[in-house]
């Protein structure tokens, strides 16, 4: 049996003669070979003639973005549309779209500015890469100026797309088929990157990561006229998908149950996945979604979108749930294949001992008995420092260990050291809501608490102006009637029972209220909210996080400055010389970029900047043992958990705790 005849097997839940190995490495191969450090044997090795060397399967799920045969093929990244040997399909614009490119390059950034002229208006974008992207050897470019940036940018998106032609593409396609030949499975590409329908689209393609549940509250109408216009074009992509060469198609990717919370997901992203799935299965080809984040919010959903894989499942110690947890519920039980299943960290030696590794992989072939329904692979790819013996160490586990049906190895638990190390424990399900719980005897209050909890600004401005009418003080207002408010929301965040977008607008009502609240303030004795900074580090460009964490700081009143993304040690020093802040918030996704805070807490103590300062950090890598190695003064786990810290810290210091008002 060649690889794609058992991958394919695999993926259709029949039983094989053992588990395929696809380690996932691009990212590895980029930075490695960029910076000249692949292993000697390997050092003029392509990807895939590691892979054929080594009798791996070819991992060919994710497209090659980065490598176009010709600039031009991926100009029009940041509107979701690719012209790569991946993609089945090609496109065109309507006559009345002109489209004007301009590239920039600097020894920082090589960037592609695009312009859009409509005769309903004009979109403009910015994409591309950083040299510290390279570095690390990003596959993807980033969208610095999203298309999306006011409410009449969706009229103007509509008319593109309204207008806008596919057509197949299928010789380019069967080409690059053709060089994956029996060694692996060529996954077709649907549109953007993995967008699952066309609200995921407008998600993951038009809008900045935080912007998009803003507009999602506030505006329904442009973005439904935006999503009618793409509807059409979704229907004729899966037309073309379905009469494709493909074997498989990659639908959905990057859901996780923060980013894509459940009855966001539910309702605007599994109707277009089960749809495209069924018409992919009655011609045979099989449908891939990738969730590589975390998932418990979305356990039960991600079975319900009828995709055959499920790539990139990263499980605990790197998220919350255990990989005995997800063979059992989505695996043993028939519904969906696992493609994943090993954790980056155990890869490296950082974060991980090689017993570590041994350890994972003895859990692993224990509970994935009887190992049908799994193709072992990393979730999500192996980072430049990865340790290449690791991945090798993998395989001959597996090799020898792998036959099926499998029998339950030898187990031997990650020491507990690790597990702390890895600052996760695997958790209980999603709590229901916690009640409302200030005190207060005082109807207007209790109305403005409800309208911070219910993000409603007009309501809450409105209560507002109400009890200044009637003379109440505004101290009391702000410290009875909404900062207690907002404290309930970071609990329901950091307990799980709000998602981003009741934060993000109980932060904002609180904030338009405090316009009509501050000159009221003025002249009262008022202890001065601490400045907090907070930015994500160089080579990084995960902002959501951080975002959140400005908001929840921002929205029990600290003043807040936002760094931005891609934040290099010397801008981090020079605006903390500037600002003064009382506290740095250094944000971080990525192991590769996680070091950079130790940088930048040396930096600071370098410039004589470290006294007075504490310096916080967080990220989903990151933990309490990281942040006392590298020097920093705490850590928290999420926007909720912020807020304590962030009050305990200052407490230790007895300088200002928010905008609380002294009575
Ligand atoms: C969404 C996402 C993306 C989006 C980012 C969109 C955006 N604008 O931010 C896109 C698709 C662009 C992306 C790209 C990449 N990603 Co990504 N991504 C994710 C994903 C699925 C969710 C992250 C997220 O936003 N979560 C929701 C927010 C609310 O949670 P959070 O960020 O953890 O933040 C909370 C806490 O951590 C904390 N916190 C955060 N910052 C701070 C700061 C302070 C001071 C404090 C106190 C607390 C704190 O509070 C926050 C609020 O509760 C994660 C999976 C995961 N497990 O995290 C992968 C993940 C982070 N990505 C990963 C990878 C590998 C990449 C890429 C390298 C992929 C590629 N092939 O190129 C690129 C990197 C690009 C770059 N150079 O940065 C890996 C990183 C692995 C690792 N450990 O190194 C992950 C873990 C996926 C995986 N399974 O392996 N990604």
């Amino acid at each position: 049996m060649n690889h794609r005849e058992r991958l394919l097997k695999v993926a259709r839940g029949e039983m094989v003669d053992t588990i395929p190995w696809i380690p996932r490495i691009d990212l590895w191969h980029n930075a490695n070979a960029l910076a000249g450090t692949l292993p000697k044997k390997y050092r003029q090795y392509s990807v895939e003639e590691i892979h054929r060397a080594q009798g791996w399967p070819l991992h060919k799920v994710v497209p090659e973005y980065l490598k176009p045969e010709k600039p031009e093929d991926i100009v029009h990244r940041a509107i979701g549309l690719y012209r790569l040997k991946e993609y089945p399909y090609d496109f065109e614009f309507s006559g009345d779209v002109e489209v004007e490119v301009a590239y920039q390059d600097s020894a920082d950034e090589s960037m592609t500015h695009v312009s859009y002229h409509t005769p309903v208006g004009t979109i403009t974008v910015r994409h591309g890469i950083t040299a510290e992207m390279k570095k690390s050897g990003a596959s993807i470019t980033w969208v610095k100026e999203h298309a999306i940036k006011t409410k009449d940018d969706y009229h103007i998106l509509a008319h593109v797309f309204e207008n806008l032609k596919l057509k197949p593409a299928y010789e380019r396609f069967q080409q690059w088929k053709n060089s994956v030949g029996e060694d692996g499975v060529a996954v077709a590409q649907g549109l953007g990157i993995a967008c699952s329908s066309p609200m995921h689209f407008i998600q993951k393609t038009l809008l900045g990561a935080t912007d998009f549940y803003l507009h999602y509250h506030d505006y329904p109408k442009e973005m439904a006229e935006l999503v009618e216009a793409l509807e059409p074009v979704y229907n004729e992509l899966i037309d073309i998908l379905v009469q494709s060469p493909a074997d498989a198609v990659l639908w959905s990717a990057n859901v996780d149950d923060m980013v894509t919370y459940a009855t966001y997901f539910e309702k605007d992203i599994l109707p277009w996945c089960r749809k495209a799935a069924r018409k992919l299965h009655a011609q045979g080809i099989l449908a891939i979604i990738h969730p590589d984040g975390e998932n418990r919010g979305l356990m039960d959903l991600i079975p319900q979108c009828d995709m055959d894989i499920a790539d990139a499942v990263t499980p605990y110690p790197m998220t919350k749930i255990d990989i005995e947890e997800y063979y059992d519920r989505w695996c043993r039980s028939g519904k969906i294949t696992i493609q994943g299943g090993i954790p980056e960290m155990l890869l490296l030696e950082e974060s991980a001992t090689r017993d570590d590794l041994k350890n994972y992989m003895d859990h692993l072939l224990k509970v994935i008995t009887p190992g049908m329904r799994f193709i072992a692979s990393i979730g999500d790819t192996s980072p430049p420092n990865t340790e290449f013996e690791r991945l090798l160490y993998i395989g001959e586990r597996i090799e020898k260990e792998g036959k099926l049906p499998l029998q339950a190895g030898g187990f031997d638990p990650i020491s507990q050291e690790r597990l702390e190390r890895a600052g996760t424990k695997p958790e209980t399900r999603l709590r229901p809501r916690s009640p409302v719980a200030v005190a207060t005897q005082d109807d207007l209050f209790a109305a403005a608490q409800q309208d911070v909890l219910a993000g409603d600004a007009d309501k809450l401005v409105n209560h507002v102006r109400q009890m200044l009418d009637l003379k109440y003080d505004a101290r009391d207002i702000l410290n009875m009637g909404m900062l207690s408010a907002m404290e309930i929301i970071g609990d329901r965040f950091k307990d799980g029972s709000v998602f981003i977008p009741e934060v993000l607008l109980s932060a904002r009502a609180l904030n338009e209220a405090l316009k009509v609240l501050e000159p009221h303030l003025a002249g009262k004795q008022m202890e001065k909210g601490a400045k907090i900074l907070v930015g994500t580090v160089l080579g990084d460009l995960h902002d959501i996080g951080k975002n959140m964490v400005l908001t929840m700081l921002k929205g029990v009143g600290y003043d807040t400055v936002d760094l931005g993304v891609n934040v290099k040690v010397d801008q981090f020093v020079q605006q903390v010389s500037e600002n003064k802040p009382q506290i740095l918030g250094l944000s971080a996704l990525l192991t590769t970029t996680m070091p950079q805070m130790g940088l930048v807490i040396r930096a600071l103590e370098e410039a004589g900047h470290r006294d007075g300062l504490k310096v916080i950090v967080g990220g989903a890598p990151v933990n309490q043992k990281f942040a006392d190695d590298i020097g920093a003064d705490g850590y928290a786990a999420d926007g909720g958990e912020v807020i304590t810290l962030v009050k305990s810290l200052l407490s230790d210091r007895k300088i200002g705790a928010g905008l609380k008002i002294e009575t």
